[in-house]
């Protein structure tokens, strides 16, 4: 696919130029800002590559996720209080917990995960609810054409055509690698759109909404395409 916009900080709280200057404080600029040290911690203190929007390129990168959020904080979800809504042009808006979730017929789909930075991790497992599944429970209204994702975060968006969002390979998401979906990775679930680059996966999903038309991103108002497929997917697939 064409090559993606270098992307801005611009907008964001935290801007590549803070980054700099908090490394260049050290351990001082870190306990100033709170809402980057769990990424820290988790850089320090696992195997994890953790990075924010704006450092990538900065730290070594053996071959693991960076880890992106266009916010500074977003609050931690779990089984107490974890919602998904499915609404707009439905028949059945609803609400799934992730007791719900974990009760629906579990996929797992096995794929390379690209981020338009540069970096791969090959062969990642995720596991979750087809998006069709929850469509179909919620029932899909004649007009409705494409679907709209929102984010707990409170800024993120992403956006699919219905017959995407159909695929066996997109997924609402709460297993990666094995494991639960840390918070930091966008759990208790993400979607997971296997076929196309990262950032159409959106992390801390709490909103699903069917629309008539497709409505852009938060990367892609910024210039992304919004058909993020990867070299040599099958786009006319259904079942992938
Ligand atoms: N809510 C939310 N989802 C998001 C993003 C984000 O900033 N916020 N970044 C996207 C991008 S560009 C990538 S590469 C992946 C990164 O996922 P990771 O942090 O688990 O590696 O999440 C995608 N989903
Ligand atoms: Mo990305």
């Amino acid at each position: 696919m064409a090559e993606q916009p270098k992307r801005k900080a611009d907008g964001a709280p935290v801007g590549r130029r803070a980054l700099l200057g908090m490394l260049g404080a050290g351990a001082a600029g870190l306990a100033a800002a709170p809402y980057l040290q769990r990424g820290w911690e988790g850089f320090l203190g696992a195997a994890s590559q953790v990075d924010s929007t704006g450092l990538t390129g900065l730290l070594p990168n053996p071959g693991g996720f960076r880890y992106y959020s266009i916010v500074g904080s977003v609050p931690h979800k779990d089984e107490t209080n974890y919602q998904l809504k499915i609404g707009g042009l439905v028949d059945r808006p609803r609400s799934f917990t992730l007791a719900d979730l974990r009760a629906l017929p579990q996929t797992r789909v096995v794929h390379d995960v690209l981020c338009t930075d540069g970096w791969r991790v090959e062969k990642t497992p995720f596991e979750g609810v087809k998006l069709a599944d929850l469509l179909d429970a919620a029932g899909v209204r004649s007009g409705g054409a494409a679907v709209r994702f929102t984010c707990f975060d409170g800024a993120y968006s992403e956006s699919l055509t219905l017959e995407q969002a159909r695929r066996s390979d997109v997924l609402v998401a709460l297993n990666m690698q094995d494991k639960p979906i840390t918070h930091e990775h966008g759990g208790p679930v993400r979607l997971y759109v296997a076929p196309m680059y990262f950032y159409k996966s959106a992390k801390w999903l709490s909103g699903i909404s069917v629309t008539e038309t497709v409505v852009p991103g938060y990367w892609e108002e910024r210039g992304y395409a919004v058909d993020g497929w990867l070299d040599g997917e099958d786009r006319n697939s259904a079942a992938a």
